[in-house]
């Protein structure tokens, strides 16, 4: 009886690994349109990498009408504060910018390590997407492992965090006229910016100011998301190269899933553009439910970070953002980091939960849970940060 059982659980777990779905026909990174194959950064940077930059902006999240606008300024919206028990000291800015059809501002916050009085410190933007009073606490009153700034200080890294809402309402009938949009445009367009465009280009006017404080190492400073805000951390880190790394945390459908893999239980580009069809430019509505018929994927959006890093996650009880998916486009993506002779994603196949594998420059992490950012997720990036010696001087 006992052995029959043995037998049988062993084939069943045959059956299930056999089960485990592959990617099917992914579009080929390293062609470019005229079909030469790439074989340089020379003509990855001059060649393919502009192409599908091109396809991304034309067809997924559009395009901006602005990157840094002239009349950009920082001010201090509040007197900095030693706070954490003396180990952080606090800033609170308020970015401005005016746009031709309206202004706006809006203030983020950044515990810095007293350490970088010495030398300064490398950091983390969150681009926040949950409630800002309950995860992004200034005074430290709410505590919340979506920002764990108090371990982020006390691992050496600055915490940045702004809330997603204040560049760009997250409203799905809004149609993109209010916040940034409304600054530069009454009305949007087939290929104008949607609100993840929106997002990541506040976290690229955060890294702005941080270019500008003394105490900050700008040269080493990640882009972090969760779910929305993963979509957008990986946006920013293809769009702004001034990045070092950026942190896709259960990004999912439109994030770092690839859409060539059939995974029943995750987002499709039909749902998520009939759900939230502010997040995109209108064109990508096109592609629903012909995800195996497109020519690219987001493994290309992925490459897009090379030579940089990239820091991929995804949670064993989050099938919605298709964990696979995630994973598949990290190996996808990494002939983009090998052409700079570095490693991509060093892994050989599919992880367990709980396992990270860091070793190249993609990273990506499976961690055992639900679909959130915790301080497991956090203790990876900064790990991933630590392994390319932010911190060594
Ligand atoms: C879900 C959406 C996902 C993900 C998530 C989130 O409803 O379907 O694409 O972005 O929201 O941001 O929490």
């Amino acid at each position: 009886m006992k052995t029959t059982m043995t037998i049988l659980s062993a084939f069943a777990a045959v059956a299930a690994l056999a089960a485990e779905p592959e990617p099917k026909n992914v579009p080929e990174l390293m062609t470019t349109k005229s079909g030469e194959k790439v074989t340089s950064v020379e003509t990855w940077e001059k060649v393919r990498r502009p192409e599908l930059m091109e396809i991304f902006l034309e067809n997924e999240y559009g395009r901006r009408p602005v990157e840094r606008p002239d009349s950009l300024s920082f001010e201090t919206a509040e007197p900095d504060k030693l706070m954490m028990d003396g180990k952080a000291i606090r800033k609170r800015i308020r970015v401005s910018w005016k746009g031709p059809l309206a202004s706006q501002s809006f203030v983020f916050t950044a515990f810095i390590p007293v350490t970088a009085k010495e030398r300064p410190a490398p950091g983390f933007i969150l681009i926040c997407n949950r409630p800002a009073a309950a995860n992004i606490d200034p005074e430290r009153v709410n505590k919340s492992e979506f920002w764990p700034a108090e371990e982020i200080v006390a691992r050496g890294y600055a915490a940045l965090a702004f809330w997603n809402g204040d560049v760009a309402p997250d409203d799905a009938k809004g149609k993109c006229s209010k916040g940034v949009h409304a600054c530069w445009a009454k009305k949007r367009t087939a290929n104008s910016w949607g609100a993840l465009s929106a997002w990541a280009w506040g976290a690229s006017r955060v890294l702005d100011w941080v270019e500008t404080e003394p105490l900050l190492d700008a040269k080493h400073f990640g882009v972090v998301g969760h779910s929305r805000g993963g979509k957008t951390a990986l946006l920013a880190g293809a769009l702004d190269t001034r990045f070092a790394m950026a942190c896709v945390n259960d990004s999912g459908c439109s994030g770092a899933k690839l859409n060539h893999i059939e995974l029943p239980k995750s987002e499709s580009i039909d749902r998520i553009t009939k759900t939230f069809p502010h997040w995109f430019c209108l064109n990508y509505r096109k592609f629903a439910g012909k995800e195996f018929e497109m020519d690219f994927d987001q493994h290309m959006l992925v490459a897009l970070v090379a030579p940089r890093a990239v820091a991929i996650a995804s949670a064993s009880k989050d099938s919605w953002a298709g964990q696979r998916g995630e994973y598949y486009s990290a190996v996808f993506a990494s002939p983009a980091w090998e052409l700079y002779g570095k490693k991509g994603l060093v892994s050989s196949g599919f992880p367990k939960p709980d396992e990270a594998r860091q070793e190249g420059t993609v990273s990506y992490h499976f961690r055992p849970g639900i679909h959130n950012l915790t301080l497991h997720d956090w203790n990876r990036y900064m790990d991933f940060a630590d392994r390319l010696g932010w911190k060594r001087p």
